[in-house]
């Protein structure tokens, strides 16, 4: 099975705030496993005043409510997101896995803050940091774990690999740094001209912020207040060059002009569900687009091939891990609250570790797909030429 039940929490916790389309069937079937009492139980929290900054829009609230259920879920969704590319280096490193491969370790509050405020509606598109956004959305850990060992069992079939993954509603996964942004404005003007009540996350990083496709998204989804939440993925660096070295104005959030923004701090998973909640409400409102600068870190280099420590100190690195780390900060906030303890946090650890090892073997164990499906997946069926040039002008496919 390459998709899941999309099963992370819906928006708000508190019943009076949801609304039908924030209130997704979430499974509680995790939850009887630990010791914690109801899973319906609303814990509130009082988000730090650095958590969100804004610009020509109010703030998001600094009080926000979830069940135990949803907390719950989004801590054992980090952690099994978190161990998921842990072991995708781990393939790597052992050439299991081969070409590019950008993992997402140290920026998982991004995915699942994001998800669990929004629908199976919505839409989500990203660039090439895509493992953590295909599980959100619905992706398994072998179909993802395969699609980077090039098997059958991968999500695009093991013929795309780490930057080609989709489900319904996730539209990748693209390799081309800011081609996604006027991508995602597309997909939010589908959605005002079919009259859903659905919005569109298109995603990018600081590197990507620079582009003139960007601006261009920006003009059009204001122009037609197209219901899409353009997201700035600050995580400091692209590739080999930090934010100050490659733009004039780091202040992402800030950069829309007639657009508003709000930075939040995109290393506590808390923040971003409510930002995310509080932009969705927005452009559904028809208010238009809102750009999020999610501030957030990655651990490891660009990619695989880059060990990442050349152009910042092993300092940086750590100080991030030791006092920034996503996961690390839910689970204090989960004890502080006593809303799991540590024995039921365990059990969750090493549940999500026992589901991705065995992923890893299911995944292992999948087949290469043959060389007669490289003609796959290029024209949609039906509309196939009789004939493709191959590598050269000798291999000729004939359909
Ligand atoms: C149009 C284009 N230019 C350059 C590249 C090479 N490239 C790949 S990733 C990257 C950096 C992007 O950084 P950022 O947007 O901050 O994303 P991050 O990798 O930090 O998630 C560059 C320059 C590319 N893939 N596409
Ligand atoms: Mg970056």
């Amino acid at each position: 099975m390459l998709f899941r039940a999309v099963s992370i929490a819906s928006a708000k916790a508190s019943a009076a705030r949801l609304t039908p389309q924030t209130a997704r069937a979430f499974s509680t079937t995790q939850l009887q496993r630990t010791s914690a009492g109801a899973d319906d139980e609303v814990f509130t929290f009082q988000l730090p005043p650095t958590s969100f900054e804004s610009v020509k829009v109010e703030n998001p609230s600094f009080e926000v409510s979830y069940t135990r259920a949803e907390l719950v879920k989004m801590y054992e969704t980090m952690t099994e997101v978190r161990r998921l590319e842990m072991s995708a280096d781990g393939l790597y490193k052992a050439k299991m896995i081969r070409g590019f491969c950008h993992l997402c370790t140290g920026q998982e509050a991004v995915p699942i803050g994001i998800e669990s405020a929004i629908t199976a509606e919505d839409a989500v598109i990203t660039a090439y940091r895509c493992h953590g956004f295909t599980f959100t959305r619905g992706g398994t850990a072998v179909s993802i774990l395969a699609e980077l060992m090039g098997r059958r069992a991968g999500i695009s079939g093991g013929m795309g690999g780490s930057m080609h993954m989709f489900t319904p509603n996730f539209f990748g996964g693209n390799g081309i740094v800011g081609a996604q942004v006027p991508l995602g404005a597309g997909l939010a003007f589908a959605q005002k001209y079919q009259n859903k009540q659905a919005v569109t996350l298109a995603l990018y990083g600081d590197g990507a912020s620079n582009q003139g496709q960007v601006f261009e998204a920006f003009n059009m989804a204001k122009l037609w207040d197209l219901p899409v939440i353009f997201v700035c993925e600050n995580n400091k660096y692209g590739m080999g060059t930090s934010a100050n070295r490659s733009s004039a104005n780091t202040e992402y959030f800030k950069r829309g002009d007639y657009i508003p923004g709000i930075k939040v701090n995109g290393m506590d998973v808390l923040a971003v569900q409510e930002a995310t909640r509080f932009a969705r409400q927005y452009a559904l409102d028809g208010k238009g687009p809102l750009i999020l600068e999610l501030a957030t870190y990655r651990y490891g280099g660009h990619s695989m091939s880059d060990p990442g420590t050349t152009y910042r100190t092993r300092e940086e690195i750590q100080h991030m891990r030791s006092t920034n780390d996503p996961i690390t900060g839910l689970k204090q906030r989960l004890l502080e609250h006593n809303v799991i303890d540590e024995a039921g946090l365990k059990k969750i650890d090493k549940e999500a570790r026992a589901r991705v090892d065995e992923a890893v073997q299911e995944a292992k164990a999948s087949t290469l797909p043959d060389d007669s499906m490289l003609w796959n997946g290029i024209y949609a069926k039906g509309s196939e030429p009789a004939t493709l040039r191959g590598r050269d002008a000798e291999e000729v496919h004939h359909f």
